[in-house]
């Protein structure tokens, strides 16, 4: 081979790593497009801003004691599946002032029964203060219009301080007004059925008897909410799993490394090594 042919042999080699240094950059362009969709939670749940994201809603059930009652009938006000307390927990997911009638299987909500009461506690976030009026905690009921409860939260799961009482007209609650602020931390809600108010029998509905009675519970969110999934408060971006998150950018990140290692073992290593012996 002479040292002509060597020159014309190098030029093609350079702009193959070139190759293979744009390819490694589109997959880092690519990570960095993903990685940003993954950090931007979603923050608005039925219309209702949340800027923790999803861990702002409740996390486990401390009790549930629905008050039930049969009808002439022998009919229970409350029945499945609106005896299932789980239905209250993460984001809202039933039926919205929209789809009030939306079919048994598409609600995920629990009933209260007359005066009955249900109490979630936050285990990834705490419920706190927004320093003003705005408010800080939300209720999701359900169903054909919104029933009212009684507010309660505790930081401690003894200690209860009413927090006043949703209605048609409000759902949300600002616990500043009530003496709280952001250097506090609540880990839990009681919603207790307002017995003077709301719908507290079941109905027929297409041939099927609905056991709703009460009010109907989809979801309880802080609005103001402290993330205690890492030192960030406040509408932290880093409410994601940060675990997930890492693999997926590690995962990226070797996939990146690997193909390039490939492209430039089997395509310029092999080419060059034949073309120098
Ligand atoms: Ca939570
Ligand atoms: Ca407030
Ligand atoms: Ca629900």
């Amino acid at each position: 081979m002479t040292v002509n042919t060597l020159s014309k042999v190098a030029k093609p080699t350079l702009a193959r790593r070139l190759v293979i240094l744009a390819l490694l950059a589109a997959f880092g362009a690519m990570a960095v497009g993903f990685v940003k969709e993954m950090v931007a939670p979603v923050t608005t749940f039925y219309g209702v801003d949340f800027p923790a994201g999803e861990v702002s809603f409740a996390d486990t059930i401390v009790s549930y004691e629905p008050v039930i009652y049969l009808n002439d009938d022998r009919l229970p006000n409350v029945q499945e599946p609106f005896n299932n307390a789980v239905s209250a927990l993460g984001a809202p997911n039933s039926t919205d002032p929209r789809h009030p009638l939306a079919s048994l299987s598409a609600r995920h909500d629990v009933s209260l029964g007359l005066g009955g009461s249900l109490t979630l506690r936050f285990t990834n976030n705490a419920l706190t203060g927004s320093g003003n009026s705005a408010l800080d905690l939300w209720i999701f009921e359900a169903g054909e219009r919104t029933e009212s409860v009684f507010v309660e939260i505790s930081k401690d799961g003894k200690t209860w301080h009413a927090v006043g009482r949703t209605d048609k007209k409000r759902s949300g609650i600002d616990i500043d007004a009530f003496g709280w602020g952001p250097e506090d931390y609540f880990a839990y809600v009681r919603l207790t059925d307002d017995p003077e108010e709301g719908e507290h029998d079941g109905i027929w509905n297409n041939g099927e008897w609905v056991g709703w009675g009460g009010a109907d519970i989809d979801a309880v969110g802080a609005i103001s909410s402290v993330s205690l999934i890492s030192s960030v408060s406040h509408a932290s971006s880093f409410s994601i799993p940060l675990s997930r998150l890492m693999l997926f950018v590690m995962a990226i990140l070797v996939a990146g490394i690997g193909i390039g290692y490939l492209v430039n073992t089997f395509l310029f290593d092999k080419k060059s090594s034949k073309q120098n012996f």
